[in-house]
């Protein structure tokens, strides 16, 4: 039958992906939405039919209506949201982070372990971008010989209010983190940051832009410029150097207008514009895979991975030295 959905957290990506569960996915529903915002709840919610508002997680899950969860509160509220999943047994997609740091993400891999199978998919959305997706299979087929170094932009308009550095690497830099682990294959296991001088348009003591370094288990070099008060639109562009070649995704291609000695295009305002094939994509197939008992996509311990390097990422940020990434021995469940 349809899937009902429980969406927590009803913020900016939440409200987004309660609209795609509403008109978009097919083989789903709302059936709850919880936010410790009752008001914004209930507005939510009034517009969907069969649709309960609620302050708390716990009893949205006891709702019968409920078969699955998608968390999309602040990285912080994950864990507890999680783990209340878990103890239901329902199906789960979490908005990335996983969690905020790698004890607490290794907590919920833990917790997921010990039911014995996997419930939960990571919202890593560009895994299911078609310019990622294109740049994945390239990457496999090897047609260029070995991948080297993966060169990465990422620009946003501009900070929400409240941005903070570790922020910056939990939020944003994750995306790249799992990118990097997904398109070469290999762990990451260290981290430098160097910081350039702040932006006059970054908000006071946030140090924006900033330039990551990682290296892989391979070998493999990767640098990530993080530009999150750019001011002029949302860009997501990653380059591959491999042996005889190079492959880039992201470039914006739509209209090119040429007109009175100037040449140009348009820039994506917002990654929920940017990313808004891959959000629908990475639901729908949440939503078929979930129907069918089934679990696949970013899991837990990409989740773990993710939350480790970011970890030795604030704390490179912070020293400035290049941090090494420790993990556990990866469990048999995500082998
Ligand atoms: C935001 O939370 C996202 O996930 C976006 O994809 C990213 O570009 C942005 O920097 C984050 O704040």
């Amino acid at each position: 039958g349809t899937l009902g959905v429980a969406v927590i957290g009803t913020g900016r990506m939440g409200a987004d992906h309660v609209r795609r569960i509403d008109t978009v996915i097919s083989g789903a529903r709302v059936a709850a939405v919880v936010d410790i915002d009752a008001e914004r709840a209930e507005k939510v919610a009034r517009g969907i039919e069969g649709c309960t508002p609620h302050t708390d997680l716990a009893a949205a899950m006891a709702d019968p209506a409920v078969d699955a969860v998608l968390i999309a509160s602040p990285g912080p509220a994950h864990e507890a949201a999680l783990l209340a999943a878990f103890e239901r047994d329902l199906p789960v997609l979490c908005e990335k982070p996983l969690t905020p740091d790698a004890a607490s993400a290794l907590r919920v891999l833990r917790a997921e372990q010990a039911l014995g199978h996997r419930r939960t998919q990571v919202g890593f959305m560009r895994r299911y971008d078609a310019g990622y997706l294109r740049l994945k299979s390239l990457l496999d087929a090897g047609t260029y010989g070995r991948t080297l170094m993966l060169h990465n932009k990422h620009r946003n308009p501009a900070t929400p209010p409240g941005f903070t550095d570790a922020m910056l690497v939990n939020d944003s830099v994750v995306h790249e983190i799992d990118t990097t682990r997904w398109l070469l294959g290999e762990e990451i296991t260290a981290v430098r940051v160097l910081r350039p001088v702040p932006s006059g348009n970054a908000p006071d003591g946030l140090g924006d832009p900033s330039l990551f370094l990682f290296e892989t288990s391979a070998g493999q070099v990767v640098d990530t410029e993080l530009f999150q008060n750019c001011g002029f639109g949302y860009q997501v562009v990653c380059e591959a150097v491999c042996e005889r070649g190079t492959a880039r995704t992201g470039d914006d291609h739509g209209l090119v207008v040429n007109s009175e000695g100037h040449w140009g295009g348009s820039i994506t305002p917002g990654f929920v514009e940017r990313f808004a094939d891959a959000y629908d994509r990475q639901v729908q197939r949440w939503v078929d895979a979930t129907r069918r008992g089934e679990v696949e996509g970013p899991s837990c311990w990409d989740g773990y991975a993710a939350a480790a390097v970011c970890e030795a990422g604030v704390r490179a940020q912070l020293t400035g030295d290049r941090v090494a990434v420790e993990l556990v021995e990866r469990p048999a469940l995500y082998s």
